[in-house]
């Protein structure tokens, strides 16, 4: 899955989508680069995002680059939202999937309009609100917990209607977890097999990448590219990642070394 943050301030990439038509052509750059999936989002997640953003103007950031894409490819793309207005203008856009970063927890109509629709959704797991998730996350075993409040998150899709098989289970790595947190999360994903769903992770350029090499930001691809490999040959089926080209091989690698593991046992 390639990234696509329509946002000022994204906190690894903002800024540098400023037009719809530039975030096309990123997007259409990132399908030629091998991925399989874009992720467009128009509200930056990131711990000191200070200002919220309403409804209105992520619809404005994120419909137009929706649009323009529809129009230029038939790849699968998702919204990242937690808003059910936001995901219902991007789908009427020509969007096919919700990504909601909040596993159906802020927003009560978002569970009944991915039934009404019918589309896939990827339910990441996170505690709290945007503001405060960020704040001391506490947990006695994050693997277990992790799997139970997903649980929990399975079970408001299904009273709502929406097919346990269009569910995409996510840890949410950096998401009211420390850096600990998210290093045994990712270690730990077969903790979240047992929930038997396809699963996502998105470590790209996180902070617990900075935390481990002390790097900022932009010098994360390889911490990256470490943290995928680890996802993947721990059983996650998607990667969300900004940097797709690199990514791409440390995948292929990664699905051959796993292949050519089966074909012996
Ligand atoms: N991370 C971010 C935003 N959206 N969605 C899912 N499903 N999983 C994630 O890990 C995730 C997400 C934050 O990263 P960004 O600001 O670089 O997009």
């Amino acid at each position: 899955m390639g990234v696509l943050n329509v946002t000022p301030d994204s906190f690894s990439d903002g800024g540098r989508l400023p037009t719809p038509e530039a975030a096309v052509e990123h997007g259409l750059r990132l399908l030629e680069e091998g991925a399989d999936w874009l992720d467009v989002g128009g509200e930056s997640t990131r711990p000191s995002a200070a200002v919220r953003v309403d409804a209105a103007l992520e619809r404005r950031r994120v419909v137009p680059a929706i649009e323009g894409l529809r129009r230029r490819t038939s790849a699968p793309i998702s919204v990242d939202t937690t808003k059910a207005e936001v995901a219902r203008a991007a789908l009427d856009a020509g969007a096919d999937i919700v990504n909601d970063v909040s596993g159906f927890r802020f927003d009560p109509e978002m569970a009944p309009l991915v039934a009404e629709r019918g589309v896939p959704v990827v339910l990441m797991h996170s505690r709290g609100g945007f503001d405060e998730m960020h704040r001391d996350p506490a947990y006695d075993d994050v693997a277990v917990e992790i799997a139970h409040e997903l649980a929990l998150a399975i079970s408001c899709a299904e009273r709502a209607g929406v097919g346990r098989e269009r569910l995409i289970l996510d840890p949410g790595i950096g998401f009211a977890k420390s850096a600990e947190h998210s290093l045994e999360a990712l270690a730990r994903l077969d903790v979240l097999r047992a929930l038997d769903r396809p699963l996502l992770v998105g470590p790209s350029r996180k902070s617990f990448i900075g935390k481990i090499t002390g790097k900022p930001v932009g010098e994360r691809v390889f911490g990256t590219a470490a943290a995928v490999a680890a996802a993947v040959l721990g059983g996650a089926h998607v990667v969300r990642v900004h940097d797709v080209a690199p990514m791409v091989d440390v995948v292929r690698t990664c699905d051959a070394v796993r292949d050519a593991g089966e074909r012996r046992s």
